[in-house]
């Protein structure tokens, strides 16, 4: 399918994935599978999550590359326009490996310790545009997860360890971004999700609409949301997301 195929070519709605299109970490429904159909014949569609694109297909099913216009994975950092790779600069080539081994030495000896109740494997995540720090380690399971987030609320194990970063990295130029349950991201200052919209700005769309459910200040839609390029709508949860695309789009 063409741009041109569509009602209307020149408008585009990006969409977070957790929390937006999807309940968090989990799949998407049939229902906003259906809505998204319908969208598409309309308009330009892409996703934007600071996820990497193995996660995303596991919560939008494996022919996402086929059911969207932009795929963008970690922020854009991984990027893909009607199936196809689009070209992109990586974490480790903007950083370099000396600085790098000082930051993970850092993190690793900093999570070593500390006091927390359960600790699994994978506490680095190494991605193209990000590393990605979890104190319970990814491979948590669901239930471990769920306990973790509730952990952190009241000791705030994430946001002590990104105040250390932010004090000992502080030329690095780095923002990290706690956007999930039991990790957080790492990754250049503006590297954003801010950073997709250069991969469609040779096509002027008219309107770009963004959804997404952290849009609040500390949150990582936040700079998408408010960037001047984009049409910020703030949703509770993907039912939310249904009910504001039926009211603009009349689907
Ligand atoms: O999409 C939001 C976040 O989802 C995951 O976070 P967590 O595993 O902590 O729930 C991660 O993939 C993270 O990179 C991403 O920003």
């Amino acid at each position: 399918m063409s741009f041109q195929d569509k009602e209307d070519p020149k408008t585009l709605v990006l969409f977070d994935v957790d929390g937006t299109l999807t309940p968090a970490r989990l799949e998407v429904s049939d229902e906003m599978r259906e809505t998204l159909v319908k969208l598409r014949k309309k308009v330009v569609i892409g996703f934007v999550g600071g996820s990497d694109l193995s996660k995303q297909v596991e919560q939008l099913g494996a022919t996402v590359l086929d059911d969207f216009d932009y795929c963008f994975s970690e922020n854009g950092l991984t990027a893909y326009r009607l199936g196809k790779e689009l070209a992109s600069a990586s974490f480790i080539g903007w950083l370099g490996d000396e600085k790098y081994n000082k930051l993970v030495k850092f993190i690793l000896r900093y999570l070593s310790d500390i006091d927390i109740p359960v600790r699994r494997g994978t506490f680095i995540e190494f991605r193209n545009g990000m590393i990605n720090v979890s104190p319970v380690g990814r491979n948590a399971s669901t239930k471990e997860r769920n306990e973790f987030e509730i952990y952190d609320k009241q000791h705030n194990i994430r946001s002590k360890l990104v105040d250390a970063l932010k004090e000992n990295f502080a030329d690095y130029g780095l923002t990290y971004s706690i956007g999930g349950q039991i990790s957080f991201d790492v990754f250049p200052t503006g590297w954003d999700k801010t950073y997709c919209l250069q991969h469609v700005e040779a096509e002027n769309f008219k309107e770009i609409h963004f959804f997404g459910d952290k849009s609040y200040k500390g949150g990582n839609d936040y700079e998408i949301y408010n960037d001047e390029r984009t049409i910020g709508h703030a949703v509770e949860s993907p039912a939310d997301t249904m009910r504001i695309l039926n009211e603009i789009f009349k689907l």
